[in-house]
């Protein structure tokens, strides 16, 4: 061995040594699949704005049949900036475009098609809808996806898979190599019931060319929710299949802010759901572990309608008033288990608002509580826990409870945690609470536990 190896062995034994004497134990190990770092930091953007825009919007309609006029894509005020913004000032964090839906018309100048932009009136044909929205985002720090709809009523090779595919592939390579990155490629499955696709060739380009983006919806990496309404279910895993094929594949919520309507509509300002809609909805989505992604569509301006604006300004208003405080933040606190005694990972750590800590219990110890004393008694009507689910989802029944002086009350319970998990209930007093993990199939981890007076 060289010199420089055996100071190197040195140095590691010395370390192990250090560590040792502190009683530091080692973190638990994954359990089950883990989410890869795109697919974490994703789910932590909780929230993404879906725009629908296109030929439809100026045809009063859902689905076009492929034959409409490009002459009629005729935005008198185009501005995605004003999208962007209005996203921003409201917690979303990433948007996705409709670059193509169902009628083939083309949001960008694709070379393989004159059914887009270029033909329509729009910036004299110049314009390009997708890049003005990545600029706006790059410059918010919002992440960008496109949709592009597989299935498509326009272009006539659609009939003939193979020669299709080429076709889509050569859009997507537009969409992949001219626009900078890319965060999430949506793949929508309505109408391509019996069509045949060559999904591992859109795959591996997509791999190839942004191997960073998240494949969503027909794809691995991001699953559908199963459901229009903006809803996870109540007990909802990320991690799914049977043996070999169990993978983290997280579910995202696409949910249209007015009623039944992906597109805008003239007369569609009587379906914008309300207040307290969006709040169930959020609640039932990113309040159960999901990502929501909610879709606000631009108008005939080409800009976010003012009432549909104002409506998630008070959605937002309200989440984050809401979540402001965390009344247990930093408060003494004592869990039944601690891994290894190691203070690492007591339970402060699920107080400390930090996201990278949190409390876990030692291997094989399945079942825990986590109590907070909050030296006074706290009124308080909402709840927030966090798995760290880095190492993998993990628990499988919870509560929480307070202490009314003579004993402890439930004020909440459900199945899993997730990523985030979100409760509403009617406003207790009490001077302690704990969270109460029931059931796990490994030593939970839970990077965050707080209580919240709504207002
Ligand atoms: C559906 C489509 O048919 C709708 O038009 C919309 O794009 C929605 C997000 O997905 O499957």
């Amino acid at each position: 061995m060289s010199t420089y190896g055996l100071l190197a062995l040195l140095a590691v034994l010395m370390a192990a040594g250090a560590a040792g004497a502190a009683g530091a134990a080692e973190p638990p190990a994954p359990y089950g699949p883990v989410p890869t770092p795109e697919q974490l930091a994703w789910q932590e953007m909780e929230f993404g704005m879906f725009c629908h825009f296109g030929i439809n919007t100026f045809y009063d309609q859902e689905w076009g049949n492929g034959t409409e006029d490009p002459a009629r894509f005729a935005p008198t005020d185009f501005d995605a900036r004003q999208w962007v913004r209005v996203a921003k000032e409201c917690g979303v964090r990433y948007l996705v475009v409709t670059a193509k839906h169902h009628d083939g018309f083309c949001l960008f100048p694709s070379a393989h098609t004159d059914h887009s932009v270029k033909a329509s009136p729009w910036r004299d044909g110049k314009g390009d809808v997708v890049k003005e929205v990545v600029d706006a985002c790059r410059e918010a720090g919002l992440m960008f996806g496109f949709y592009l709809s597989p299935w498509e009523r326009h272009e006539p090779k659609y009939n003939d898979p193979p020669v299709y595919d080429e076709y889509f592939k050569s859009q997507l390579r537009e969409l992949l190599t001219n626009y900078g990155p890319v965060g999430e490629v949506w793949f929508d499955g309505a109408g391509s019931e019996g069509h045949v696709y060559d999904w591992a060739g859109y795959y591996a380009l997509i791999r190839e060319l942004q191997p960073k983006a998240l494949i969503a919806i027909c794809g691995p990496d991001i699953r559908w929710v199963g459901n229009e309404d903006g809803y996870a279910p109540e007990t909802h895993w990320n991690v799914v299949g049977e043996g070999d094929d169990r993978r983290w594949h997280p579910a995202e919520c696409d949910v249209p802010i007015r009623r039944g309507q992906w597109f805008f509509h003239t007369d569609g300002e009587k379906n914008l759901k309300s207040l307290d809609d969006l709040l169930d909805i959020y609640y039932g989505s990113v309040g159960r572990g999901a990502v929501l992604l909610l879709n606000v569509t631009p108008d005939r301006r080409g800009q976010l309608p003012e009432a549909d604006s104002a409506r998630l300004r008070e959605l937002w208003r309200v989440v984050s008033r809401d979540f402001e405080t965390n009344l247990a933040h930093g408060k003494p606190c004592s869990a039944t288990n601690v891994r290894g005694n190691d203070p690492a990972f007591g339970p402060e750590k699920a107080l400390d608002g930090d996201k990278t800590t949190y409390w876990a219990t030692d291997d094989g110890v399945v079942k825990g509580q986590l109590e907070v004393d909050f030296g006074e008694p706290v009124t308080f009507d909402r709840a927030m826990i966090q798995e760290h689910i880095a190492l993998g989802q993990r628990v499988e029944r919870y509560a929480i409870q307070v202490w009314d002086g003579e004993r402890w009350r439930g004020v909440a319970h459900g199945t899993t945690i997730g990523y985030k998990r979100l409760e509403r209930f009617p406003p207790v007093t009490a001077t302690k609470a704990r969270l109460v993990i029931r059931q796990a199939p490994a030593c939970p981890t839970i990077s965050s536990f707080g209580v919240f007076r709504s207002r």
